[in-house]
């Protein structure tokens, strides 16, 4: 292994070194702290010790002879020092680990003749919280190490090949992918899973995931969807999966979630969207019960206005549901997945049974045909439930509950208060019969004109300049809380999907007129 000394010049100062050190190696890392907060310090390799800086203070030497092993996780950028009987240091680096580890290997195996006794482990792990020593563990006397049977030891020259090995599979990934869609047209990047740290999954679906992710380059974070291909076809889902991209490219909207990014490889497809830290609107009326009409107002104004532009735009939008509904940090609501989603104009008639049975519109289950009007009645039952707590019509037997929902007329419990002005809107929204439903004139401007809403300034909210009538907790890790933690305790994984050649010459066939094209996009930049 070839050593090359760096100068000093990566450091913001030039720190006091003991005895003139040489120095290997010197670079910017996130260092975590005891709390698990995230610092910048600059890390030094010299010839004899590791040195943590802090804008050209040291704070710690630790001589190799006490550095006992390292661990590094296989999911994400992060790496532990373990130190002999003192707190361990955990690091975060994106673009300098391998060379780190590398030249710490280099050092104690080659330089300082240690390498018998010192070990790499590598673990499957995102955060190595778990299998560290703290300063307050220390004090304790507790010293935490990855236990063997979790971990993969590797000696120097696996080290090597194990970084060949991911090498060699990121430029594979890079070399498969190609782009389906770049919101920022000036920047012709070709984008991969590789650019991005996949953090955690947040949801799982019938054929694919959603992981929230971190652009490597800006740190910003996305929730990106991974779908197989081979789902896809095998659900029958590849218009829907190529008419849910067509509306997220076309639909730019403060109450729609928006994709920055959209690749594909042989076997998959990637939707990188807007990451909504608050989580699912559903999670949240779960724990409130019920939302004071206040905040139900607020939500359905959201989704009222993002409803109404995917009107404009000849969408209608048929899966309208509490599920469907996320809150960004600020606690504004945006409608998100459009797999049911159709390009239609206002005059036809959509025939497809599609939808969630409790938001069915009678039109729809009596096959009527259907267009705008069947999103204005699951409003109406989204509203209810959002004021009571259940759907309006509801019954754990679908056929049951179609009877009510074409039939009954919706019951207010006497127990929950609502205004007159609540009931009304309600009762207009799940009107039957869809030509005299609140909003078959004149869309959304029909509903926001209600005098339910007239307590809700329209102009700001679309501006976003109301504040919300619940912040969910997105600060430091709190975001996770928003999310089922039967997904987040997942692993974040790519996973592998095994096809044949056949598949894979048939997904091509199938999936490759998604992919972008510059002589065709009136949009493009052309330099
Ligand atoms: C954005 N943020 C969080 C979760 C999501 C789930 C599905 C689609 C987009 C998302």
């Amino acid at each position: 292994m070839e050593a090359k000394i760096k100068d000093c010049s990566g450091l913001a100062k030039t720190p006091n070194l003991v005895n003139n050190e040489k120095i290997y190696y010197s670079c910017l890392v996130i260092k975590y702290n005891d709390m698990g907060f995230r610092q910048e310090r600059d890390l030094a390799l010299t010839d004899q010790a590791i040195y943590n800086i802090k804008k050209g203070s040291v704070q710690r030497r630790i001589p190799y002879e006490k550095l006992e092993s390292i661990t590094v996780s296989k999911m994400s950028s992060e790496f532990v020092l373990h130190i002999k009987d003192e707190h361990d240091y955990r690091y975060l680096s994106y673009d300098h680990r391998t060379v780190v580890i590398e030249m710490i290997l280099y050092i104690m195996c080659k330089v300082k003749k240690l390498c018998s006794v010192f070990k790499i482990y590598y673990v499957d792990m995102v955060n190595l919280d778990t299998v560290m020593t703290t300063h307050a563990k220390y004090k304790e006397k507790t010293i935490i190490r990855p236990k063997e049977s979790d971990a993969t030891l590797v000696d120097l020259d696996k080290f090597e090949e194990e970084e060949q090995k991911e090498n060699n599979r990121k430029t594979a990934l890079k070399v498969r992918t190609t782009m389906m869609f770049n919101k920022n047209k000036k920047d012709n990047a070709e984008l991969s899973l590789n650019d991005f740290e996949l953090l955690k999954v947040l949801g799982k679906g019938a054929f694919g995931k959603v992981i929230l992710a971190q652009k490597l380059d800006n740190k910003k974070l996305y929730a990106i969807k991974i779908l197989k291909k081979k789902d896809i076809l095998e659900q029958d889902q590849l218009e829907h999966t190529k008419a849910e991209k067509a509306i997220l490219q076309h639909v730019n909207h403060p109450f729609v979630v928006g994709i920055e990014y959209a690749f594909q490889t042989p076997e998959k497809v990637y939707f990188v969207l807007e990451f909504m830290s608050g989580g699912e609107l559903f999670q949240h009326l779960r724990s409130f019960k019920r939302f004071s009409e206040d905040q139900a107002r607020f939500y359905a104004a959201c989704i009222t206005l993002g409803i109404g532009h995917l009107h404009n735009k000849n969408y209608i939008y048929r899966d309208l549901k509490l599920e469907n509904l996320l809150l960004d940090d600020q606690g504004y609501a945006k409608l998100t997945d459009f797999g049911l989603a159709k390009s239609i104009k206002a005059e036809e008639k959509a025939t497809t049974f599609c939808g969630t049975p409790e938001y069915l519109s009678p039109e729809v289950i009596l096959s009527k045909g259907h267009n705008r009007p069947a999103d204005w009645w699951a409003l109406g039952i989204l509203i209810y439930e959002m004021i009571y707590g259940v759907p309006a019509f509801y019954s754990s037997n679908p056929q049951q509950m179609y009877k009510k929902i074409v039939r009954e007329e919706v019951v207010f419990k006497q127990a929950i208060s609502i205004s007159p002005e609540g009931k009304d809107i309600i009762l207009q929204l799940l009107q039957k019969d869809p030509a005299k439903r609140l909003g078959s004139t004149n869309d959304s401007l029909e509903i926001i004109s209600h005098p339910w809403f007239k307590p809700l300034d329209m102009s700001k909210l679309f501006l976003r300049q109301l504040k919300a009538p619940f912040i969910p907790k997105t600060q430091g890790d709190d975001w996770i809380l928003n999310f089922d933690s039967e997904f987040t305790n997942e692993k974040p994984r790519d996973s592998h999907v095994t096809v044949t050649e056949e598949e894979l010459k048939s997904f091509a066939d199938q999936f490759n007129d998604m992919n972008y094209n510059k002589d065709t996009d009136p949009d493009a930049f052309h330099d």
